[in-house]
């Protein structure tokens, strides 16, 4: 795809996750809920906060962009310095722990083993991972190597690092469709499916798959899940958005709708969905209200320029 007509793709990934985020967040820890409820939100909030998923994101981009790639240490220090700004984003029980522990010394990667037992499954590196898709689409392996490294700061569970890297596959993945042409779901899932490295989640892929049309949500949040743990809540972001690829709006509505991690589940189907179609699909009442889009549109151009015009830097 020639390399212009991937800038509104990188921004519409971007932005289009922290809406989801944002908006997501007012429906975080409750039940399923009708879609035609969720809309109506946008109209009564003044503006759409982000939470952790997009601080985050935005370390991960800002870190990539400043490294000109992967610096495991640089990212650490990023995350951390962001969360002392801000540290009233929401963020999830493990992560300030490990800045805590890396602002005494403790190496970067090594840090995170120390939490839990084997480390963290929570799906906080999968929330903040699409900017590792956006910069190595055009190379699975790297991306895949990267999305391990960047998980592996707070979240060094197999489990959490392999929701990282089927998260930005499925990102890489959309980035690479043109929006012009028909998604094929089957070809999607089956790309993802050989890309899963780990029994479980190549399990969910599967699943995905006999659910496309279900009706009936409580079905699909008892098979694929709507909790903080990455095995449940990444297949049903890629869910959420295989159902309706053509409509970043119902795909992020679809995924609040399922109720539990909403902000994350909706922010991880939003990146996926806004990397396809880029970023004049999203509605502009929604991006106007967004909180910072301003810099999260010119961290994308940046990111972008790094993958089109890397001799510049
Ligand atoms: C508040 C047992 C484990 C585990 C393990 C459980 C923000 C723990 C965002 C832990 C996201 C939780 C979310 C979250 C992101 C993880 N054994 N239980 N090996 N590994 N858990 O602390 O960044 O919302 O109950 O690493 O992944 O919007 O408390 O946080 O929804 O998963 O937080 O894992 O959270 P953490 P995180
Ligand atoms: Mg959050
Ligand atoms: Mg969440």
């Amino acid at each position: 795809m020639h390399k212009l007509r991937l800038k509104p793709k990188f921004s519409g990934c971007l932005v289009g996750a922290a809406i989801g985020d944002g908006l997501g967040s007012w429906q975080e820890g409750k039940g399923m809920t009708e879609s035609e409820k969720v809309e109506p939100l946008v109209e009564k909030l003044r503006q759409l906060i982000y939470t952790d998923d997009t601080h985050m994101t935005i370390g991960v981009t800002e870190s990539l962009i400043a490294s000109k790639g992967f610096n495991g240490e640089h990212m650490a220090q990023t995350f951390l310095s962001n969360y002392e700004a801000e540290p009233w984003r929401g963020y999830g029980p493990g992560p300030p722990q490990i800045f805590r522990m890396i602002e005494t010394g403790e190496p970067w990667n090594s840090a995170a083993r120390k939490l839990y037992n084997g480390g963290s499954m929570g799906n906080g590196s999968a929330m903040r991972v699409a900017p590792v898709g956006l910069l190595y689409s055009s190379d699975p392996a790297k991306l895949r190597e990267i999305a391990y490294q960047s998980s592996s700061i707070t979240h060094s569970h197999e489990l959490g690092r392999e929701g990282a890297a089927l998260q930005a596959y499925a990102v890489a993945l959309a980035l690479n469709t043109s929006s012009g042409e028909e998604l094929n779901q089957k070809d999607y899932l089956l790309r993802l499916q050989d890309f899963a490295q780990n029994r479980l989640y190549k399990e969910k892929v599967a699943r995905i798959k006999e659910l496309l049309g279900e009706q009936d949500k409580a079905r699909v949040v008892t098979v694929l899940g709507n909790g903080i743990e990455a095995l449940r809540s990444v297949p049903t972001a890629i869910y959420s958005f295989l159902r309706q690829p053509g409509a970043y709006k119902d795909t992020v509505i679809y995924a609040i709708s399922l109720g539990g991690d909403t902000d994350t589940i909706a922010s991880m189907a939003g990146a996926i969905s806004g990397a396809y179609l880029g970023i004049d699909a999203i509605p502009g009442e929604w991006k106007a209200k967004l909180e910072n889009k301003d810099y999260i549109e010119a961290l994308a151009e940046r990111l972008w320029r790094l993958t089109a015009f890397p001799y510049e830097y």
